[in-house]
């Protein structure tokens, strides 16, 4: 397992193989099982993860996330820019991974030319904290091809983008609680 930290973006890291592909398989298989609305607790199935999560101290006891959210992005579906609220969300956004890698760009809320962009490769954990977390917006574009500088000899990457599923953990502040945040 590799962390790195990405393109000297403060707050922001890549946890690679955070999960195993047999751990990714039997998530795909149980999300694909079952209706993907709901209230309530988080689902028994990303238990494990939470686990993982407090395990390796990526988040505090206190941080523990009550929200997990999931998207599923067939080839050629993105999502726009945007921050998480930061009133409504705690200071740690987890986004877990799987099936296809895509890149993820932050752009300055205050500065559209300051630009970093990090792979997601499947099974990998985002971390987005600090700056990344409250100072940028990220996305995700619709590109079905997509490059990026990070093969040996510094020659340009391709990846093309097949289904992904992404699971992103989030808290949302007790004050953040009577908030609509369903849309
Ligand atoms: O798919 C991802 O990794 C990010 C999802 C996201 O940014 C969101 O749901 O707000």
């Amino acid at each position: 397992m590799g962390l790195f930290k990405t393109a000297a973006l403060e707050g922001l890291y890549v946890i690679e193989d955070f999960i195993t592909e047999t751990e990714e398989q039997e998530l795909i298989q149980a999300i694909d099982s079952r209706s993907w609305c709901g209230n309530g607790p988080l689902p028994t199935f990303t238990d494990f993860i939470v686990k993982r999560f407090k395990q390796q101290k990526i988040i505090d006891f206190e941080d523990e996330p009550n929200m997990c959210i999931i998207n599923e992005y067939e080839a050629g579906q993105g999502i726009m820019p945007h921050t998480d609220a930061a009133t409504i969300f705690g200071p740690i956004i987890l986004s877990l991974s799987l099936l296809s890698s895509c890149l993820m760009k932050f752009t300055h809320s205050n500065n559209s030319e300051t630009q970093f962009l990090t792979v997601l490769p499947p099974r990998s954990l985002l971390i987005m904290t600090k700056s990344s977390r409250y100072d940028y917006k990220h996305s995700i574009s619709k590109d079905i091809t997509e490059w990026f500088d990070g093969g040996e000899n510094g020659e340009k990457q391709e990846i093309i983008r097949s289904r992904r599923v992404s699971l992103t953990f989030r808290t949302v502040r007790s004050s953040g609680m009577d908030v609509d945040i369903s849309s």
